[in-house]
Order: structure tokens, then sequence, then C-alpha cells
């Protein structure tokens, strides 16, 4: 049983998450979430538009995600991984080696974000998109 551990904010939800967590989920038979709180994204310099309790509840109704944890601090993960005996940290490529140091507890695995969707893309656009003035970015199709 090979448990597989990712962390996000997991913000205004899409397909760029769902995608991630599909792919996180196939590298092993359980995938636990750390998803940051409202506090730690302060500090990242991001604030959701979900709350942590709502973005925790729509990562609990994906069929991929086994678990989910509050993700309070940058610090946290080796504990984590310790935690959940996991056999694999995954996260987007937009974090290429920033996590290599993980390598010494478990498999460090980079995955190819999905282009043409972010939440900062839809929390800028969305009027626009809704009233037609802007279109969603092409959002290449799951091959
Ligand atoms: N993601 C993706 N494709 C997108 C957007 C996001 O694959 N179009 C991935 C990211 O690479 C990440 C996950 O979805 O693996 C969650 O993305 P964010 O919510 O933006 O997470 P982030 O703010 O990068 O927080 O300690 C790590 C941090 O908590 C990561």
């Amino acid at each position: 049983m090979a448990i597989v551990i990712t962390y996000g904010t997991f913000d205004l939800f899409h397909v760029g998450h769902s995608r991630l967590l599909q792919r996180a989920r196939s590298l092993g038979s359980h995938l636990v979430v750390g998803v940051s709180t409202d506090e730690f994204n302060l500090s990242k310099g991001k604030r959701a538009i979900n709350s942590y309790e709502e973005r925790r509840e729509i990562l609990l109704a994906s069929r991929y995600v086994d678990d989910v944890f509050a993700e309070e601090c940058w610090e946290q993960k080796r504990s984590d991984i310790m935690r959940f005996s996991a056999a694999i940290f995954t996260i987007g490529d937009d974090w290429v080696g920033k996590f290599d140091n993980l390598s010494d507890l478990c498999a460090v695995v980079y995955l190819s974000r999905t282009n043409g969707i972010s939440t900062t893309y839809i929390r800028n656009n969305v009027v626009d998109i809704y009233n037609g003035k802007q279109r969603i970015r092409d959002v290449p199709t799951l091959i």
C-alpha cells in the first residue's frame, strides 16, 4: 500500500487541480492532501476566496483523495511524511526542485501542471468570462 502525499491551496477548485490529484493518486494506493490553512496562505501572500473548511470539504469529495489535513507551515512536510508513512511526495512542476530535500524520506515526483488555467486567472477574469468578453483559455483536453 503506497501512500502518496501532496499539498496545496486548491482555491476555486478547477480542472488543473483535479488532474493533479488524479495523477498523484495513480502513483500509489492512497492519497493524503495537506490543504493550506487561511493563515498559512496569508504567509504565502495569498488570500483564498474559498475558506479552508470549504476547500477541505471540496477535496474530500474528490474520488482521488483519501484524507485531508491542515498545512500550517512550510516546515511540517518531513513530520507529515513520517506520520502518514508516505512513500511518495508529489506536487506540480511549478515547484520543481524545491522539495528535493525530502528525497531521503520518500520518492519526490514533480507532475506537469495543466496549462491554460489557474485560480489567479479565474479570479481576475470571471466576470468578463461570464459576460463573454473573455474566454477561459483553451485547456488542453485530457489525453
Ligand atoms: N496545479 C496544476 N495545474 C494548474 C494549477 C495548479 O497542476 N493549472 C497544481 C499545482 O502545481 C499544485 C496543486 O495543483 O501541485 C495545487 O495548486 P495550488 O493550490 O496553487 O497550490 P500552491 O499554492 O502551489 O501550494 O507547500 C506547498 C504549497 O502548499 C503549494
